[in-house]
């Protein structure tokens, strides 16, 4: 997968996909990023990448031409068609569904914004998907767009290995449910036995099968606590439904017990 960011701080999405597995993921070819600044295609001698907005009001919003120019430039170095994402906090909400389709595209051009935004004529001509990393906001796209890249990078066929696969993540696969996905249930690791506690017996027993049905009772107790705008309870499987009342039974289902 190919990944233009277009930035005037290009260096820091690219530091920040440098390390762990999207880091590994480059060395290894698997992911290549480039980095284009709007302020090297900006006229003048102050190179201006931003002006006042037009009706008044706060800020600055960045101009049409250095964006236009960093984008074309982004698009003619590389033949393959690119998909041009704006982050912003107009854009719809980023999941990991999304996440999952964009992971499938063999090329996408970031656009970060700084000051108060982009001017809207360069979105419409340019821009194929906004999108939002949560409802609050931030001083640049570039961390939105280092969470879209670590992502995406990390569902690339070869990117984890086994042990890190994505399989079993929240709102991964395993994690679908009818109607909605989970949250992860809670993880052990040694010792078994500690000052803040012992792990869970059934983690112990090596039996499987029951190993697998305490996690998703975990996985589901949890998201209802948590996060019930995930699931519709009442489109539960018998079986789910079943584990959830386990779960809601008392320490039995609870972690630690
Ligand atoms: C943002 C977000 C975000 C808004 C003005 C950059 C800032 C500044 N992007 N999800 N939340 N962007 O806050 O994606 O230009």
């Amino acid at each position: 997968m190919r990944i233009d960011v277009i930035s005037l701080f290009p260096e820091f999405v690219d530091a920040c996909a440098g390390f762990g597995v999207v880091g590994r993921a480059r060395e290894r070819g698997l992911l290549s990023m480039h980095g284009w600044n709007p302020r090297d295609y900006a006229e003048g001698n102050y190179r201006r990448v931003d002006d006042r907005p037009f009706g008044g009001g706060p800020g600055m919003v960045m101009l049409v031409d250095p964006l236009r120019a960093a984008i074309a430039a982004a698009r003619e170095a590389d033949p393959q068609p690119a998909h041009v994402v704006y982050l912003s906090p107009q854009g719809r909400l980023l999941d990991q569904a999304r996440v999952r389709e964009l992971a499938a595209l063999p090329r996408m051009i970031l656009l970060c914004g700084r000051y108060e935004g982009v001017d809207e004529r360069l979105i419409t001509a340019e821009v194929d998907e906004e999108l939002s990393i949560g409802d609050y906001v931030l001083s640049g796209g570039e961390l939105p767009a280092a969470v879209l890249v670590d992502a995406v990078a990390r569902l690339r066929e070869g990117v984890l290995n086994d042990a890190e696969s994505a399989t079993q993540d929240s709102f991964e696969a395993d994690a679908a449910i009818e109607g909605g996905v989970l949250l992860d249930c809670p993880h052990y690791t040694r010792p078994p036995r500690h000052a803040l506690g012992d792990v869970p017996e059934v983690l112990l027993g090596g039996n499987h099968a029951e190993i697998a049905r305490w996690r998703r009772m975990q996985a589901l107790g949890r998201t209802l606590e948590r996060r019930p705008d995930l699931v519709d309870e009442t489109r539960l499987s018998p079986a789910d439904r079943k584990l959830l009342a386990g779960y809601r039974a008392g320490p039995a289902g609870k972690p630690g017990a």
